[in-house]
């Protein structure tokens, strides 16, 4: 494959950002053009941010598994698309090459069917980092099917609340999953989540741990068997459906400032362009290349970097099922010497553990093939930035400080690896087609030149978000009610001279614990659920390794009496339960009121001060409706 649409020098790049703002129509059909089309479209673009509306290639046809397998069969059939790598290194890898991945998506695509699962149906998807994830992923593509991948981390309640906002009838899991040292039994989390989803028809359960599993006669069926089944009726191969450009590709939940998880609706076309144009060009993959990115399918990153960009760029893709830590601190640097790694495309809270862990683990590991190196997920401090810089990429490798979100599908903002100039702790220009703009309180347009605002995107760019899953009021609400006309980002962030971006994180009710994003209310939601607790207020404080640690303040008139250890374990346990693991809070003071304003809100920005340590200057307290809260709570600062 060739990509005439990749950069490949700062003038190019100029160039190509240049005709992007100026003529983004022509910008894009030129991109797609190189892409498989069963119709052309009659548009390229119609949109409004008002209602909002986004539309790219209405008239068009496709099919994304036509264009991440089928169009490479003829020259790349047995290029390994998939790598897989156990999470026990004793245990035998697997590479699936493009036939044989092809093969396997029109099996399971053909299972699903089988199963009676239709075009525009939901299925949900809750599997370990197996290529099984891929090829289910890849099989609801193929037949129309929307697929909502929930990262294997989340509990019982938060599958039960996906799978009704989604009205998913359809379930894809496995017995269980290995990461790390844990044996997580995935089947049985899912039974207990569909105690509160009796419209679920059908769960198919692959098998990977032999973890003992309860299957429901009528409503629960193996993968292996479903398999041998449409052998035995002769399905072999399976059509793609044909799609719309719009019709949609993915629900992904993510959290927000209020409420519950939202569904983020993705499309077929704009997101197949923007994410294989964005792998192009900031990794600046060439044909050839082992590409390593080391996030969960159930998250974004894995969508787009791990499925989607790679694949449609007809790229080997490495699977990891484990964790950097696992059985030891140089496991990275083991995959990455095994498979001849070129580009590495990791989370800023990974490399900050690892430094933790000094230089032995590095020892002995040859990183030559590496190219390009990644960060994504989070702000990247210096002192990663350069740990990175010096002791995985050897100084010979640009790192590449990627922006993006669940909502943008794609990268938007990054510096494209040796054509645009990096700066630590920057994530640089944007990419053409996307118009960032810095905005003050007011919703004003700061000028061109150094400033400090909040983030918005001022233009659509084709794999936008199109709507909040069952909600579009929601979608309008959050992301485009807060500015006119503008995508408003939640992020803050500054502009140099040369309008290079850094950000530098949430101005909403958002958390970033190790790259994972947790809504304060949402936390503040489970705490509460706990017998006992009569109010919470949670915030986020500086913390080494995950960038953010959850700091929960929590008013209790419960059992234990002055057992306040115990009480907290039991907050800790009822948080895994509605949310899972990775909402738990890392500190719980217990407080007998919170900071309220005169009309009853909590002041935050208080609680965050002392969260952070800060003792002093807390600002204006006088608004405060019991101002001798404050020093209690600062007495008992944990
Ligand atoms: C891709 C992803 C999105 C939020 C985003 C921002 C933070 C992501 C970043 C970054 C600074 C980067 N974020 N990349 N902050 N520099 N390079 O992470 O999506 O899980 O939706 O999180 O993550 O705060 O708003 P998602």
């Amino acid at each position: 494959m060739s990509y005439p649409y990749q950069i490949r020098s700062r003038e190019a790049y100029d160039e190509a950002y240049k005709r992007s703002i100026q003529q983004p129509e022509n910008f894009w059909a030129d991109v797609a053009s190189h892409f498989h089309w069963r119709r052309r479209w009659d548009k390229v673009l119609d949109w409004n941010f008002k209602e909002p509306k986004v539309e790219w290639f209405k008239g068009a046809k496709l099919n994304i598994t036509e264009n991440c397998l089928d169009r490479h069969l003829e020259k790349l059939g047995n290029r390994p698309a998939i790598i897989w790598e156990p999470n026990d290194p004793e245990e035998y890898h697997r590479i699936l090459t493009y036939k044989e991945l092809h093969n396997k998506v029109c099996q399971v695509a053909n299972v699903l069917k089988n199963n009676g699962v239709k075009k525009g149906d939901r299925i949900c998807i809750y599997m370990g980092m197996i290529p099984e994830l891929a090829i289910a992923v890849l099989a609801c593509a193929r037949i129309g099917a929307i697929h909502s991948v929930i990262f294997g981390g989340f509990s019982a309640q938060s599958i039960a609340d996906r799978l009704q906002d989604a009205k998913a009838e359809f379930v894809i899991t496995c017995d269980g999953a290995f990461r790390g040292q844990k044996d997580i039994p995935l089947k049985s989390v899912i039974d207990d989540a569909l105690v509160a989803c009796p419209f679920v028809k059908r769960v198919i359960v692959a098998t990977r741990t032999r973890t003992p599993v309860s299957m429901i006669k009528g409503r629960d069926v193996w993968w292996e068997d479903e398999i041998k089944k449409i052998e035995t009726l002769g399905m072999t191969d399976c059509p793609a459906e044909e799609m719309e450009a719009e019709d949609p590709l993915f629900i992904l939940y993510t959290s927000g400032s209020t409420g519950k998880p939202k569904g983020v609706v993705h499309s077929s076309a704009g997101y197949m362009i923007n994410t294989n144009y964005s792998f192009v060009n900031v990794f600046q993959y060439q044909p050839g290349d082992i590409h390593f990115c080391t996030a969960d399918i159930g998250w974004i990153t894995g969508h787009s970097y791990i499925v989607y960009g790679p694949l449609s760029a007809g790229a080997t893709t490495v699977l990891f099922e484990g964790v950097p830590t696992y059985p030891d601190a140089g496991r990275l640097w083991d995959i990455v010497d095994k498979y001849r790694v070129n580009i590495l495309y990791t989370a800023p809270t990974a490399i900050r553990s690892l430094m933790g862990f000094g230089l032995g683990p590095l020892q002995n590991k040859d990183l030559s093939s590496l190219k390009v190196l990644g960060s994504v997920g989070e702000p990247i401090n210096e002192e990663a930035w350069h740990w990175f810089d010096e002791h995985v990429g050897k100084g010979k490798c640009p790192i590449v400080d990627t922006w993006w979100q669940t909502e943008t599908g794609s990268i938007l903002i990054s510096n494209l690896a040796g054509i645009t100039p990096a700066k630590p702790s920057w994530a640089t220009l944007p990419l053409p087609g996307v118009q960032p703009v810095l905005v003050d309180e007011n919703g004003n347009e700061l000028p061109a030149g150094e400033a400090s605002g909040n983030l918005c995107i001022k233009f659509p760019w084709p794999s936008i978000l199109r709507t909040t899953y069952g909600d579009h009021e929601r979608c309008r609400t959050n992301y485009f009610a807060t500015y006119e006309n503008k995508y408003f980002t939640g992020d803050g962030a500054l502009r140099d001279a040369e309008g290079n971006y850094r950000i530098t994180g949430r101005v909403d009710d958002v958390l970033n614990v190790s790259g994972h994003r947790i809504g304060t209310a949402e936390v503040e939601n489970a705490i509460n659920m706990h017998a006992g607790v009569v109010e919470s207020a949670v915030v986020g404080y500086p913390h080494d390794i995950k960038g953010q640690g959850i700091y929960a303040y929590v008013i209790f008139n419960g059992r234990h009496g002055d057992d306040q250890s115990l009480t907290r374990k039991d907050i800790l346990v009822t948080v895994t339960r509605i949310i899972g693991p990775i909402a738990k809070p890392d500190k719980i003071q217990f407080v007998s009121g919170l900071p309220k304003t005169r009309s009853g809100k909590i002041m935050r920005r208080i609680l965050r001060k002392i969260a952070e340590g800060e003792m002093e200057n807390l600002g204006d307290t006088s608004t405060l409706l019991d101002p001798g809260v404050v020093e209690e709570i600062k007495n008992g600062h944990l």
